[in-house]
Protein backbone atom coordinates (compact mmCIF):
# COMPACT_ATOMS: atom_id res chain seq x y z
CA UNK A 1 0.00 0.00 0.00
CA UNK A 2 1.43 3.34 -0.98
CA UNK A 3 1.76 5.61 2.08
CA UNK A 4 0.23 8.98 2.16
CA UNK A 5 0.76 10.73 4.96
CA UNK A 6 3.47 9.68 7.62
CA UNK A 7 3.85 10.28 11.34
CA UNK A 8 7.67 11.05 12.48
CA UNK A 9 8.08 9.78 16.21
CA UNK A 10 11.14 11.28 16.62
CA UNK A 11 12.24 15.06 17.11
CA UNK A 12 16.10 17.33 15.84
CA UNK A 13 17.99 16.48 12.91
CA UNK A 14 16.39 12.88 12.20
CA UNK A 15 12.59 14.17 12.18
CA UNK A 16 13.93 16.37 9.67
CA UNK A 17 15.72 13.69 7.79
CA UNK A 18 12.89 11.56 7.66
CA UNK A 19 10.43 14.73 6.56
CA UNK A 20 12.62 15.34 3.55
CA UNK A 21 12.86 11.81 2.06
CA UNK A 22 8.66 12.02 2.59
CA UNK A 23 8.28 15.03 0.83
CA UNK A 24 10.89 13.95 -2.10
CA UNK A 25 8.49 10.61 -2.38
CA UNK A 26 5.47 12.80 -2.29
CA UNK A 27 4.69 11.42 1.01
CA UNK A 28 2.62 14.53 3.49
CA UNK A 29 3.82 14.18 7.46
CA UNK A 30 2.69 14.73 10.81
CA UNK A 31 5.49 15.87 13.21
CA UNK A 32 4.60 15.10 16.74
CA UNK A 33 6.58 17.11 19.12
CA UNK A 34 6.78 18.05 22.90
CA UNK A 35 6.00 22.00 24.24
CA UNK A 36 9.84 22.29 24.08
CA UNK A 37 10.01 21.65 20.43
CA UNK A 38 6.83 23.43 19.19
CA UNK A 39 9.77 25.87 17.27
CA UNK A 40 11.80 23.18 15.69
CA UNK A 41 12.19 23.29 12.12
CA UNK A 42 10.98 19.85 11.63
CA UNK A 43 7.73 20.98 13.54
CA UNK A 44 7.73 24.45 10.90
CA UNK A 45 7.80 21.98 7.61
CA UNK A 46 5.98 19.29 8.38
CA UNK A 47 2.02 19.40 7.01
CA UNK A 48 0.48 18.70 10.05
CA UNK A 49 1.77 18.72 13.92
CA UNK A 50 0.33 17.45 16.70
CA UNK A 51 1.48 18.27 20.35
CA UNK A 52 2.12 14.96 22.68
CA UNK A 53 3.21 16.21 25.66
CA UNK A 54 5.66 17.87 28.27
CA UNK A 55 9.29 18.43 27.94
CA UNK A 56 10.34 15.48 29.36
CA UNK A 57 10.62 12.48 26.74
CA UNK A 58 9.06 9.68 28.83
CA UNK A 59 5.74 12.36 28.76
CA UNK A 60 6.26 12.83 25.24
CA UNK A 61 8.34 11.20 22.69
CA UNK A 62 8.14 8.05 24.64
CA UNK A 63 4.62 7.98 25.37
CA UNK A 64 2.82 5.77 22.82
CA UNK A 65 -1.00 6.29 23.88
CA UNK A 66 -0.32 9.69 22.92
CA UNK A 67 1.65 8.93 19.43
CA UNK A 68 -0.77 6.01 18.38
CA UNK A 69 -3.51 9.24 18.83
CA UNK A 70 -1.71 11.46 17.42
CA UNK A 71 -1.56 8.63 14.32
CA UNK A 72 -5.38 8.77 14.98
CA UNK A 73 -6.41 11.65 14.86
CA UNK A 74 -4.68 12.69 11.62
CA UNK A 75 -5.48 9.63 10.03
CA UNK A 76 -1.39 8.86 9.19
CA UNK A 77 -1.17 5.29 7.57
CA UNK A 78 2.71 4.95 8.94
CA UNK A 79 5.06 5.51 11.53
CA UNK A 80 8.95 6.35 11.24
CA UNK A 81 10.66 5.91 14.80
CA UNK A 82 13.50 7.27 13.61
CA UNK A 83 17.02 6.32 16.24
CA UNK A 84 16.16 6.28 19.85
CA UNK A 85 13.39 6.72 21.73
CA UNK A 86 10.46 3.94 20.15
CA UNK A 87 13.18 2.77 17.57
CA UNK A 88 13.99 -0.69 18.97
CA UNK A 89 10.72 -1.20 21.07
CA UNK A 90 9.33 -4.32 19.55
CA UNK A 91 6.08 -4.01 21.74
CA UNK A 92 5.54 -0.30 20.26
CA UNK A 93 5.84 -2.00 16.66
CA UNK A 94 3.17 -4.64 17.23
CA UNK A 95 1.11 -1.80 18.65
CA UNK A 96 1.54 0.20 15.74
CA UNK A 97 0.89 -2.57 13.12
CA UNK A 98 -1.82 -3.67 15.39
CA UNK A 99 -3.73 -0.48 14.88
CA UNK A 100 -2.94 -0.75 10.88
CA UNK A 101 -0.30 1.33 10.64
CA UNK A 102 2.40 0.96 8.67
CA UNK A 103 5.95 0.41 10.88
CA UNK A 104 8.71 1.75 8.68
CA UNK A 105 11.31 -1.10 10.28
CA UNK A 106 11.78 -4.22 11.64
CA UNK A 107 9.49 -7.15 12.04
CA UNK A 108 8.96 -6.77 15.56
CA UNK A 109 10.08 -10.20 16.65
CA UNK A 110 13.50 -9.49 15.01
CA UNK A 111 13.23 -6.41 17.21
CA UNK A 112 12.97 -8.29 20.04
CA UNK A 113 15.58 -10.75 19.23
CA UNK A 114 18.56 -8.16 18.67
CA UNK A 115 17.37 -6.64 21.94
CA UNK A 116 18.57 -9.38 23.79
CA UNK A 117 22.01 -9.93 23.23
CA UNK A 118 22.16 -13.34 24.28
CA UNK A 119 19.19 -14.23 21.75
CA UNK A 120 20.97 -11.98 19.61
CA UNK A 121 24.61 -13.55 19.56
CA UNK A 122 23.08 -17.46 19.35
CA UNK A 123 21.15 -16.10 16.25
CA UNK A 124 24.18 -14.68 14.65
CA UNK A 125 25.60 -17.95 15.63
CA UNK A 126 22.89 -20.10 13.88
CA UNK A 127 23.21 -17.81 10.62
CA UNK A 128 26.99 -18.05 10.28
CA UNK A 129 28.27 -14.72 12.00
CA UNK A 130 31.51 -15.22 13.49
CA UNK A 131 31.54 -14.46 17.16
CA UNK A 132 33.99 -13.56 20.11
CA UNK A 133 34.51 -16.42 22.05
CA UNK A 134 32.58 -16.61 24.98
CA UNK A 135 29.67 -18.31 26.66
CA UNK A 136 26.99 -19.99 24.97
CA UNK A 137 23.70 -18.06 26.15
CA UNK A 138 23.96 -16.42 29.70
CA UNK A 139 26.19 -17.06 32.68
CA UNK A 140 23.94 -19.48 35.41
CA UNK A 141 26.52 -19.46 38.27
CA UNK A 142 30.18 -18.10 39.21
CA UNK A 143 31.16 -22.05 39.35
CA UNK A 144 29.99 -21.78 35.47
CA UNK A 145 31.41 -18.43 35.18
CA UNK A 146 35.38 -19.29 36.45
CA UNK A 147 35.30 -22.58 34.57
CA UNK A 148 34.27 -20.74 30.94
CA UNK A 149 37.36 -17.88 31.71
CA UNK A 150 39.66 -20.46 32.49
CA UNK A 151 39.10 -22.11 29.18
CA UNK A 152 39.20 -19.12 26.91
CA UNK A 153 41.84 -17.01 28.77
CA UNK A 154 42.31 -13.87 31.11
CA UNK A 155 41.26 -11.33 30.69
CA UNK A 156 37.04 -11.55 29.84
CA UNK A 157 34.54 -9.06 29.95
CA UNK A 158 31.07 -9.77 31.69
CA UNK A 159 28.01 -7.77 30.01
CA UNK A 160 24.51 -7.58 30.54
CA UNK A 161 22.14 -9.09 28.07
CA UNK A 162 19.81 -6.19 27.97
CA UNK A 163 22.40 -3.73 27.46
CA UNK A 164 23.94 -2.77 24.77
CA UNK A 165 26.25 0.47 24.21
CA UNK A 166 28.36 -0.33 26.80
CA UNK A 167 25.98 0.00 29.90
CA UNK A 168 26.68 -2.78 32.61
CA UNK A 169 29.90 -4.10 31.46
CA UNK A 170 33.07 -5.23 33.36
CA UNK A 171 36.24 -6.40 32.54
CA UNK A 172 37.74 -9.03 34.45
CA UNK A 173 41.75 -9.18 34.79
CA UNK A 174 42.22 -12.59 36.86
CA UNK A 175 40.60 -15.15 38.28
CA UNK A 176 40.51 -13.59 41.64
CA UNK A 177 38.17 -10.84 40.80
CA UNK A 178 35.66 -12.70 38.82
CA UNK A 179 33.07 -14.02 41.66
CA UNK A 180 32.78 -10.21 42.52
CA UNK A 181 32.49 -8.34 39.33
CA UNK A 182 30.11 -10.67 38.13
CA UNK A 183 28.07 -9.94 41.29
CA UNK A 184 28.49 -6.25 40.49
CA UNK A 185 26.96 -6.80 36.93
CA UNK A 186 24.22 -8.71 37.47
CA UNK A 187 23.13 -5.73 40.05
CA UNK A 188 24.16 -2.88 37.55
CA UNK A 189 22.10 -5.09 35.33
CA UNK A 190 19.06 -5.68 37.04
CA UNK A 191 19.08 -1.82 38.54
CA UNK A 192 19.36 -0.24 34.81
CA UNK A 193 17.53 -2.97 33.08
CA UNK A 194 15.22 -4.80 35.43
CA UNK A 195 17.33 -7.69 33.87
CA UNK A 196 20.06 -9.61 35.69
CA UNK A 197 20.82 -11.86 33.06
CA UNK A 198 25.05 -11.88 32.52
CA UNK A 199 26.94 -13.19 29.64
CA UNK A 200 30.69 -13.76 28.81
CA UNK A 201 33.48 -13.19 26.41
CA UNK A 202 36.85 -13.11 25.45
CA UNK A 203 38.11 -9.41 26.01
CA UNK A 204 39.66 -7.75 23.07
CA UNK A 205 41.95 -5.63 24.30
CA UNK A 206 42.22 -2.93 21.37
CA UNK A 207 39.61 -3.26 18.38
CA UNK A 208 38.08 -1.08 16.01
CA UNK A 209 34.12 -0.68 15.96
CA UNK A 210 33.10 -1.54 12.38
CA UNK A 211 29.72 -2.08 11.51
CA UNK A 212 27.70 -3.24 8.18
CA UNK A 213 25.29 -1.85 6.89
CA UNK A 214 22.37 -3.71 5.56
CA UNK A 215 18.70 -4.02 4.26
CA UNK A 216 15.84 -6.54 3.67
CA UNK A 217 12.86 -7.09 1.86
CA UNK A 218 11.54 -8.67 4.54
CA UNK A 219 10.74 -12.02 1.97
CA UNK A 220 14.30 -13.13 1.62
CA UNK A 221 16.32 -10.45 -0.43
CA UNK A 222 18.90 -9.05 1.12
CA UNK A 223 22.06 -6.55 0.63
CA UNK A 224 24.92 -4.92 2.12
CA UNK A 225 26.13 -1.19 1.58
CA UNK A 226 29.80 -1.94 3.07
CA UNK A 227 31.06 -0.71 6.37
CA UNK A 228 31.25 2.35 8.72
CA UNK A 229 34.11 2.51 10.63
CA UNK A 230 33.18 4.35 14.63
CA UNK A 231 36.07 3.25 16.34
CA UNK A 232 36.73 7.35 17.41
CA UNK A 233 34.33 7.12 20.45
CA UNK A 234 34.60 8.94 24.14
CA UNK A 235 32.69 7.11 26.80
CA UNK A 236 30.74 5.04 23.85
CA UNK A 237 29.25 8.39 21.97
CA UNK A 238 30.61 8.53 18.60
CA UNK A 239 32.15 11.54 17.74
CA UNK A 240 33.37 11.11 14.23
CA UNK A 241 32.91 7.74 11.64
CA UNK A 242 33.37 7.70 8.15
CA UNK A 243 33.09 5.27 5.51
CA UNK A 244 35.20 2.56 4.28
CA UNK A 245 36.90 2.07 7.01
CA UNK A 246 40.51 2.90 6.34
CA UNK A 247 41.62 -0.16 6.94
CA UNK A 248 39.41 -2.91 5.30
CA UNK A 249 40.00 -4.14 1.76
CA UNK A 250 38.15 -4.72 -0.87
CA UNK A 251 38.14 -8.33 -0.97
CA UNK A 252 37.65 -8.21 2.89
CA UNK A 253 34.55 -6.00 2.40
CA UNK A 254 33.16 -8.63 -0.10
CA UNK A 255 34.07 -11.15 1.88
CA UNK A 256 32.32 -9.58 5.22
CA UNK A 257 29.31 -8.40 2.78
CA UNK A 258 28.17 -11.65 1.37
CA UNK A 259 28.53 -12.98 4.86
CA UNK A 260 26.19 -10.55 6.19
CA UNK A 261 24.18 -10.53 3.32
CA UNK A 262 23.12 -14.21 3.38
CA UNK A 263 22.62 -13.78 7.16
CA UNK A 264 20.08 -11.47 6.61
CA UNK A 265 18.71 -13.20 3.71
CA UNK A 266 17.99 -16.22 5.63
CA UNK A 267 16.69 -15.02 8.61
CA UNK A 268 13.53 -12.61 6.26
CA UNK A 269 15.15 -9.70 7.65
CA UNK A 270 13.38 -6.87 6.93
CA UNK A 271 14.41 -2.94 6.35
CA UNK A 272 17.56 -1.13 7.56
CA UNK A 273 20.08 -3.03 9.77
CA UNK A 274 23.53 -2.50 11.44
CA UNK A 275 25.63 -5.71 11.92
CA UNK A 276 28.58 -4.59 14.65
CA UNK A 277 31.19 -5.97 14.76
CA UNK A 278 34.69 -5.86 17.01
CA UNK A 279 37.97 -5.72 14.62
CA UNK A 280 40.85 -6.77 15.55
CA UNK A 281 44.33 -8.18 14.11
CA UNK A 282 42.38 -8.68 10.65
CA UNK A 283 39.44 -10.65 12.06
CA UNK A 284 35.99 -9.77 12.54
CA UNK A 285 34.08 -10.63 15.51
CA UNK A 286 29.74 -9.61 15.79
CA UNK A 287 28.65 -8.21 19.19
CA UNK A 288 25.30 -6.40 18.06
CA UNK A 289 23.10 -6.08 15.83
CA UNK A 290 21.08 -2.21 15.87
CA UNK A 291 17.62 -2.79 14.42
CA UNK A 292 17.14 1.15 13.34
CA UNK A 293 18.07 3.46 10.69
CA UNK A 294 21.31 4.81 13.22
CA UNK A 295 22.72 8.65 13.25
CA UNK A 296 26.27 7.74 11.13
CA UNK A 297 24.11 6.35 7.94
CA UNK A 298 24.87 9.92 5.70
CA UNK A 299 28.45 8.30 5.10
CA UNK A 300 27.22 4.93 3.76
CA UNK A 301 24.52 7.48 1.64
CA UNK A 302 27.30 9.87 0.41
CA UNK A 303 29.89 6.72 -0.46
CA UNK A 304 26.55 4.33 -2.29
CA UNK A 305 24.53 6.79 -3.38
CA UNK A 306 21.54 4.96 -1.88
CA UNK A 307 18.98 7.10 0.01
CA UNK A 308 18.27 4.76 3.19
CA UNK A 309 15.02 6.48 4.10
CA UNK A 310 13.66 6.38 0.85
CA UNK A 311 14.60 2.76 0.70
CA UNK A 312 12.75 1.93 4.36
CA UNK A 313 9.62 3.74 3.15
CA UNK A 314 9.77 1.38 -0.24
CA UNK A 315 10.32 -2.12 1.96
CA UNK A 316 7.82 -0.52 4.24
CA UNK A 317 4.95 -0.34 1.45
CA UNK A 318 5.70 -3.17 0.79
CA UNK A 319 7.61 -2.24 -2.78
CA UNK A 320 10.91 -4.54 -2.29
CA UNK A 321 14.23 -2.84 -2.26
CA UNK A 322 14.96 -0.30 -5.24
CA UNK A 323 18.51 -1.50 -5.33
CA UNK A 324 20.09 -4.90 -6.12
CA UNK A 325 23.71 -5.93 -4.74
CA UNK A 326 25.11 -5.10 -7.93
CA UNK A 327 23.43 -1.66 -8.49
CA UNK A 328 25.57 -1.25 -5.57
CA UNK A 329 28.91 0.67 -6.34
CA UNK A 330 31.02 2.31 -3.36
CA UNK A 331 33.05 5.53 -4.15
CA UNK A 332 35.22 7.64 -2.28
CA UNK A 333 34.89 8.34 0.89
CA UNK A 334 32.34 10.00 3.54
CA UNK A 335 33.47 11.47 6.90
CA UNK A 336 30.65 12.42 10.00
CA UNK A 337 30.92 14.86 12.37
CA UNK A 338 29.07 14.82 14.87
CA UNK A 339 27.92 18.71 16.47
CA UNK A 340 26.95 18.55 19.91
CA UNK A 341 26.22 21.43 22.18
CA UNK A 342 28.63 21.02 24.91
CA UNK A 343 31.54 22.30 26.84
CA UNK A 344 34.57 21.76 25.61
CA UNK A 345 36.32 20.71 28.76
CA UNK A 346 33.99 18.96 30.76
CA UNK A 347 31.60 17.83 27.76
CA UNK A 348 28.95 18.62 29.84
CA UNK A 349 25.44 19.59 27.90
CA UNK A 350 25.37 23.43 26.90
CA UNK A 351 22.04 24.48 25.95
CA UNK A 352 21.34 27.51 25.14
CA UNK A 353 20.11 30.47 22.31
CA UNK A 354 22.10 29.99 19.07
CA UNK A 355 22.35 33.76 18.44
CA UNK A 356 24.49 32.69 14.60
CA UNK A 357 24.49 30.56 12.75
CA UNK A 358 26.13 29.93 9.38
CA UNK A 359 26.35 26.10 7.97
CA UNK A 360 29.39 25.27 6.00
CA UNK A 361 28.56 24.56 1.77
CA UNK A 362 29.91 24.27 -1.08
CA UNK A 363 30.90 20.54 -3.26
CA UNK A 364 29.45 17.60 -1.54
CA UNK A 365 29.16 19.34 1.70
CA UNK A 366 25.78 18.03 3.89
CA UNK A 367 24.99 19.42 7.08
CA UNK A 368 21.80 17.69 8.46
CA UNK A 369 20.44 19.61 11.30
CA UNK A 370 17.44 21.41 12.20
CA UNK A 371 19.30 24.50 13.99
CA UNK A 372 18.26 28.49 12.49
CA UNK A 373 19.64 31.69 14.07
CA UNK A 374 17.12 32.49 16.99
CA UNK A 375 16.64 28.75 18.04
CA UNK A 376 16.74 27.68 21.74
CA UNK A 377 18.54 24.22 21.96
CA UNK A 378 16.27 22.78 24.71
CA UNK A 379 18.21 21.13 27.87
CA UNK A 380 15.85 17.79 28.04
CA UNK A 381 17.26 15.69 25.30
CA UNK A 382 20.83 14.54 23.39
CA UNK A 383 22.77 17.23 23.19
CA UNK A 384 23.83 16.54 19.60
CA UNK A 385 22.58 19.41 17.93
CA UNK A 386 23.15 18.12 13.79
CA UNK A 387 25.94 16.40 11.69
CA UNK A 388 28.48 17.58 8.99
CA UNK A 389 29.18 14.76 6.60
CA UNK A 390 31.72 15.37 4.03
CA UNK A 391 32.51 13.78 0.81
CA UNK A 392 35.72 13.61 -1.07
CA UNK A 393 37.00 11.24 -3.92
CA UNK A 394 39.99 9.69 -1.35
CA UNK A 395 40.00 9.88 2.65
CA UNK A 396 42.72 12.75 2.21
CA UNK A 397 40.64 14.49 -0.18
CA UNK A 398 37.67 14.19 2.55
CA UNK A 399 39.62 15.33 5.40
CA UNK A 400 40.99 19.02 3.44
CA UNK A 401 37.37 19.72 2.76
CA UNK A 402 36.63 18.55 6.44
CA UNK A 403 38.80 21.15 7.92
CA UNK A 404 37.32 23.72 5.39
CA UNK A 405 33.62 22.87 6.11
CA UNK A 406 34.83 23.16 9.79
CA UNK A 407 36.15 26.07 9.76
CA UNK A 408 33.34 28.01 7.87
CA UNK A 409 30.62 26.55 10.91
CA UNK A 410 29.37 29.17 12.86
CA UNK A 411 27.37 28.31 16.00
CA UNK A 412 27.31 30.73 18.79
CA UNK A 413 24.99 31.97 21.60
CA UNK A 414 25.05 33.12 25.05
CA UNK A 415 25.90 30.19 27.05
CA UNK A 416 26.14 27.79 24.37
CA UNK A 417 29.18 25.96 23.20
CA UNK A 418 29.62 23.30 21.01
CA UNK A 419 32.54 20.71 19.34
CA UNK A 420 33.19 22.59 16.54
CA UNK A 421 36.97 23.43 17.49
CA UNK A 422 37.27 19.79 19.04
CA UNK A 423 36.43 18.02 15.75
CA UNK A 424 38.90 20.55 14.38
CA UNK A 425 41.79 19.28 16.07
CA UNK A 426 40.98 15.38 16.00
CA UNK A 427 40.69 15.27 12.24
CA UNK A 428 44.31 17.15 12.17
CA UNK A 429 46.19 14.75 14.34
CA UNK A 430 48.93 11.94 12.84
CA UNK A 431 46.69 8.92 14.04
CA UNK A 432 43.65 10.52 12.28
CA UNK A 433 45.04 11.43 9.32
CA UNK A 434 46.52 7.95 8.67
CA UNK A 435 43.52 6.03 10.06
CA UNK A 436 45.95 4.67 12.39
CA UNK A 437 43.08 4.53 15.22
CA UNK A 438 41.46 2.10 17.17
CA UNK A 439 38.27 2.08 20.18
CA UNK A 440 40.85 3.44 22.96
CA UNK A 441 42.23 6.19 20.47
CA UNK A 442 40.40 9.52 21.53
CA UNK A 443 39.88 8.97 24.92
CA UNK A 444 43.63 8.55 25.77
CA UNK A 445 44.61 11.36 23.46
CA UNK A 446 42.34 13.85 25.57
CA UNK A 447 43.74 12.62 28.74
CA UNK A 448 47.48 13.21 27.00
CA UNK A 449 46.40 16.70 25.83
CA UNK A 450 45.05 17.45 29.56
CA UNK A 451 48.46 16.75 30.63
C1 LIG B 1 33.77 -5.52 23.92
C2 LIG B 1 35.04 -4.93 24.04
C3 LIG B 1 36.13 -5.77 24.10
N1 LIG B 1 35.96 -7.12 24.08
N2 LIG B 1 33.65 -6.86 23.87
C4 LIG B 1 31.21 -1.51 24.23
C5 LIG B 1 29.86 -1.18 23.71
C6 LIG B 1 29.25 -2.47 23.34
N3 LIG B 1 28.52 -2.30 22.13
C7 LIG B 1 30.38 -3.42 23.19
N4 LIG B 1 31.53 -2.79 23.75
C8 LIG B 1 32.71 -3.43 23.85
N5 LIG B 1 32.66 -4.79 23.81
C9 LIG B 1 34.72 -7.62 23.97
N6 LIG B 1 34.58 -8.96 23.91
C10 LIG B 1 35.12 -3.54 24.04
C11 LIG B 1 33.96 -2.78 23.94
C12 LIG B 1 34.13 -1.35 23.92
C13 LIG B 1 33.78 -0.59 22.79
C14 LIG B 1 33.23 -1.18 21.66
C15 LIG B 1 32.88 -0.43 20.56
C16 LIG B 1 33.11 0.95 20.57
C17 LIG B 1 33.66 1.53 21.67
C18 LIG B 1 34.00 0.79 22.80
C19 LIG B 1 34.57 1.41 23.90
C20 LIG B 1 34.90 0.66 25.00
C21 LIG B 1 34.67 -0.72 25.02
Amino acid sequence: MAIEKLLIANRGEIALRIHRACHEMGIKTVAVHSTADADAMHVRLADETVCIGPPPASDSYLNIPNIISAAEVTHADAIHPGYGFLSENAKFAEIVESHDIIWVGPKPEHIRVMGDKVEAKRTADKLGLPLVPGSDGALESVEEAKKLADEIGYPVIIKAASGGGGRGMKVVEDPDKLESLMSQAKSEANAAFGDPTVYMEKYLGDPRHIEFQVFGDGNGNAIHLGERDCSIQRRHQKVIEEAPSPVISAEQRKEMGDVVVKAMADMGYRGAGTIEFLYENGEFYFIEMNTRLQVEHPVTEMISGVDLVREQIHVAQGDGLTVSQDDIVLQGHAIECRINAENPKTFAPSPGRIDNYVAPGGMHVRVDSGLYAGYMVPPYYDSMIGKLIVYGRNRDSCILRLKRALEEFVVTGGGLKTNVPLHQEIIQTEAFKSGDYTIKWLEQWLKDQAD
